[in-house]
């Protein structure tokens, strides 16, 4: 009886461990509390669903610089929103949705 108790015991410490362990995972990449400057939309082209627009996403906010990305699948707009005071190099959003198999058809700020 008492090993059963000691086992469950265990059994919950390794949940819990578990789940704060995917909570820490999701927080990656936040965008914390760094603040938001200008904003850069780029037409993006190729993008075939959803999933899509999130690989792009992601990609995006791997820039230097770049706080998050929004990426619509509708509407194939890309939001950029760089950090306040900061700059982001445009051939680096570029390049990064064109390594991941997409295309820029316009860029602006
Ligand atoms: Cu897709």
């Amino acid at each position: 009886m008492k090993s059963t108790l000691i086992k469950s015991l265990l059994l919950l410490t390794v949940f819990v461990g578990l789940s704060l362990g995917s909570v820490g995972c999701s927080e990656k990449g936040n965008a914390s509390n760094r603040e938001t400057g200008k904003v850069i939309k780029m037409d993006i082209g190729k993008m075939t669903c959803g999933s899509c627009a999130y690989s792009v996403k992601t990609a995006l906010a791997k820039v230097k610089n770049v706080v998050k990305a929004d990426v619509s699948f509708e509407t194939k707009i890309a939001k950029v929103f760089v950090e306040k005071g900061k700059t982001v190099d445009k051939k680096e959003l570029t390049k990064a949705v064109e390594k991941i198999g997409y295309t820029v058809k316009s860029i602006k700020e």
